[in-house]
């Protein structure tokens, strides 16, 4: 490996990068074509179902005969299955590029592998692992969905510096601070999905919409075995897409699919009807019985906990968790800890 491959990859990643709010359930990929230590060509996956980084890389290339002698850096191997689009495999083949340095090998069970192999056979050099720490790091909702086979985890709660989510009588607003809060708006227009229990529908009535931030809304997924339907909550409002998990009813309404489930608490079932469902990410926001399931089923990836400088003296306790801490900081008082669970 060369120092180069590191400064072209880096680029690649920048590129990947700009796909973030619109390729998901698909990696973030960008691919950088170098000729003779100049770079020809650049491209990313820019949304879901649309073409893929390495057929908009080659097509900024103005010599396309330039590329039988050029190095095609790309986050992630290329495909080799007939999806959306065509194999990046028989592209990069069919220009007979020189060599392909890659960063992560694709987890996509159709992908896996085949693509190295085909350029392989195809007599291209390629070398795989350059930055590989990153691409998975960037991916981790990518490479979590198809991996385990279900959304990726995000934990979030605010808790008060004697270790309280809510007070006895389950009121827990407001613990953390505006700028805290303001931060939970801009994770959730990052995310898929947002999911909450009843008793957090109950007690707290949230919107669960994006207010405090410019982005997208979240799909709202609702687990609640059985609840007042006709109750004017706002999760039950129609004005953003909303899954409710019930034991009662199926159906559609205005933006509102109720599923009916055996079992509300069987976490698994229902993140394997989620990824089905294509939410390639979900971040839990309560209550705290819900966040206790997650973390004693030990189905989580990331929290992200605020701890604020007020006591309660008495409450619901908060959960507790152990996992390796990625990131402390501080938000205008409020302690923030960001934790992986690895
Ligand atoms: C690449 N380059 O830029 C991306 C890849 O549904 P499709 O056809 O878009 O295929 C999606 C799958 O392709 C995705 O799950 C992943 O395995 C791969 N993504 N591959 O060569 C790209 N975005
Ligand atoms: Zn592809």
């Amino acid at each position: 490996m060369m120092e180069k491959d590191f400064v072209y990859m880096q680029r690649a990643l920048e590129l990947a990068e700009l796909g973030r709010a619109s390729v998901s359930p698909n990696p973030m990929v960008g691919c950088v074509i170098v000729h003779e230590d100049q770079v020809i060509g650049e491209g990313f996956h820019e949304y879901y179902g649309g073409p893929h980084a390495e057929p908009n890389a080659v097509l900024q290339v103005s010599n396309a005969a330039l590329l039988k002698e050029s190095t095609v850096y790309v986050t992630l191997e290329p495909c080799a299955h007939w999806g959306k689009t065509p194999p990046c495999a028989n592209l990069l083949i069919q220009h007979q590029v020189k060599k392909v340095v890659i960063g992560a090998v694709d987890s996509n069970p159709l992908v896996g592998g085949k693509g190295i192999q085909l350029l392989r056979e195809a007599g291209i050099e390629v070398i795989t692992g350059v930055l590989e720490s990153k691409v998975r790091e960037q991916n981790r909702r990518f490479f979590t969905y198809m991996e385990k086979k279900r959304p990726y985890i995000l934990l979030k709660w605010a808790e008060t510096a004697d270790g309280f989510i809510a007070r006895t009588n389950y009121d827990s607003k407001w613990i953390s601070n505006p700028y805290s809060r303001q931060l939970v708006h801009q994770w959730r227009s990052e995310e898929d999905a947002i999911l909450v229990g009843k008793n957090t529908v109950i007690f707290d009535n949230p919107s669960l919409n994006v207010r405090d931030w410019v982005g997208k809304n979240p799909t709202r997924i609702i687990l609640a075995s059985s609840l007042d339907w006709n109750h004017p909550y706002h999760v039950l409002d129609g004005s953003i897409p909303t899954i409710i998990f019930n034991q009662e009813k199926n159906g559609e309404e205005a933006n509102t699919t109720f599923i009916k489930v055996k079992d509300c608490k069987d976490i698994s079932d229902i993140l394997r009807r989620l990824q089905e469902k294509k939410i390639g990410s979900i971040l839990i926001e309560g209550g705290s019985q819900l966040l206790h399931s997650f973390i004693a089923l030990d189905l989580w990836d990331e929290a992200r906990i605020f701890q604020s400088t007020q006591t309660f003296g008495d409450g619901i306790h908060a959960p507790k968790l152990s996992g390796t801490i990625a990131q402390k900081i501080d938000v205008m008082g409020d302690k923030l800890s960001i934790y992986y669970n690895h």
